[in-house]
């Protein structure tokens, strides 16, 4: 049977209201669906223009199938598909960042929204403030067509207050610790080296609202795409593929109010975003990196395979134990039930995240996923030997070797400084990472280096597999 090419509804595109920076899969499968069915249920014209900010993959993809895509939930008892078509457009910043900023000034615009990834925000992952040595970001105060996320912001900004249009409003969806406050921080911070009337501007007007997104989305793959023609005859290029789980708190603070209802899709629209951020940086994304590296180097391709290992269950839930302690539980919800809940999630073998993907950027993921935990129970009193075991699995991860010897392909901004920080011994190794200040306050590297070295000396001398399983014993 001839294979369709995925087309667009025709007759049902919105007219553009989102600007989105960094376009992966993470926010067609999560952004775009929730703002596909709140213009369902409460109409509105929240149309979105994807912004590739490194490669043309994505554009080349969609443009043929006018922007329409795929996103297939993968539940236990089987996949469900969807079109989703909500796209106007995707652009690609280094082919043309004029052609991003003026999408970003069209005055219908009145949000710009970012998935950039933590890396993506150019700042100082232990602090939040921003690195004003990032090469994008000595660029971007000299220059008007910007390389950052931040510049895209700043020099829109500036351009719309030329204009005599409002700022828009700025919707950060990554997995950062107060990332409205960071995001606002680091725009500030770039508006005043270009000028400080700017960044004047921009505190009294622009809005920068909180959020805690979360739906567990794998890269593609080229199977993935298979299995999508397979379920719906037809060929698309670039579906998304998910975990049927979805939740997002959002600050209900934009500019004039003015924003797609997103309550009338699910979406928890708060005051507070902080409680369900510091859930699910702690709860999740810290124990699905604790997973990512121990797994890996247990030999685990996937989360759910490592789950599946009895020693890793109860490693993980030995995890939440330490965890839950310190994390104030957002109204109505009960930590347990939440910690039950993912273990669900990260069970389902209908959802093939890989170890290594997850791994990605660690120097800009700890903070946030493990050192506030440890913080609060230095300062409780209390051990976290679990933790202290996945930081010293991020240590091994990133010496670049794996426990057979064979190469790790680390992805990271430091993995240069991490490999070179590596010594032959895992005391050497802790004391080198454990000094590196773009990610460990030197307060708290004092504090650690005892139960991480302790941790580390039974990981390198017994392995991933064996250490979890003493640490739960
Ligand atoms: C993961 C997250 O890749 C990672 O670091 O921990 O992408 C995680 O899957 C999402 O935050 C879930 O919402």
């Amino acid at each position: 049977m001839p294979v369709d090419r995925l087309k667009r509804t025709v007759g049902q595109r919105p007219a553009t209201g989102i600007v989105h920076l960094g376009l992966g899969a993470f926010y067609r499968a999560f952004g775009c669906v929730y703002i596909a069915d709140a213009m369902q249920a409460a109409g509105g014209d929240w149309g979105i223009v994807g912004v590739s900010l490194r490669n043309p993959d994505t554009r080349d993809a969609l443009a043929p199938q006018d922007w329409a895509y795929t996103s297939v939930t993968l539940a236990p008892d089987g996949p469900q598909t969807r079109m989703i078509d909500v796209l106007n457009g995707v652009l690609v910043a280094p082919e043309d960042p004029q052609a991003v900023l003026t999408a970003m000034c069209n005055p219908a615009v009145r949000i710009v929204s970012l998935t950039v990834t933590e890396k993506g925000y150019c700042h100082n992952p232990a602090t939040g403030t921003l690195n004003p040595d990032h090469p994008d970001i000595i660029h971007d105060i000299t220059h008007g067509l910007p390389r950052s996320a931040p510049g895209y912001l700043v020099r829109a900004l500036q351009q719309r207050r030329a204009a005599g249009l409002a700022p828009f409003t700025v919707l950060t969806c990554d997995n950062l610790p107060h990332n409205g406050a960071l995001v606002r921080g680091v725009v500030l911070d770039l508006a005043r080296h270009i000028d400080p009337s700017l960044a004047e501007w921009i505190a009294e007007f622009g809005c920068f609202p909180a959020t805690m997104v979360d739906r567990i989305t794998p890269a593609t793959t080229a199977q993935d795409i298979t299995t999508v023609e397979q379920l719906t005859g037809r060929h698309d290029a670039a579906p998304v593929i998910h975990e049927p789980f979805r939740q997002w708190a959002v600050q209900d603070h934009f500019v004039n109010g003015d924003r797609p209802d997103l309550a009338s899709a699910g979406v928890q629209m708060v005051q507070d975003v902080a409680p369900f951020e510091e859930m699910k940086l702690r709860m999740l994304n810290g124990t699905h990196s604790a997973l990512a590296y121990l797994g890996y180097l247990a030999g685990h391709e996937t989360i759910a395979d490592t789950v599946s290992d009895p020693d890793f269950a109860a490693y993980v839930r030995q995890c939440w134990a330490e965890i839950v302690p310190t994390v104030t539980a957002p109204p109505g919800v009960a930590l347990t039930d939440y910690a039950d809940e993912l273990f669900d999630r990260y069970a389902n073998p209908a959802i093939r995240h890989r170890t290594w993907q997850i791994a990605m950027d660690g120097s800009q993921k700890l903070p946030q996923r493990w050192l506030g935990t440890l913080r609060a129970n230095l300062d409780a009193g209390r051990d976290s030997p679990a933790l202290c075991l996945a930081v010293a699995g991020w240590m091994r991860y990133v010496t670049g070797i794996d426990e057979a010897g064979q190469p790790i392909d680390v992805r990271d901004p430091l993995a240069d400084v991490l490999r070179h920080a590596a010594t032959d011994t895992a005391t050497g190794t802790v004391s080198a990472l454990l000094s590196l200040r773009d990610v460990f306050p030197a307060d708290l590297a004092l504090q650690l280096v005892g139960p991480i070295s302790t941790a580390a000396a039974t990981l390198w001398a017994k392995g991933a597999a064996k250490a979890v399983q003493e640490v739960t014993r």
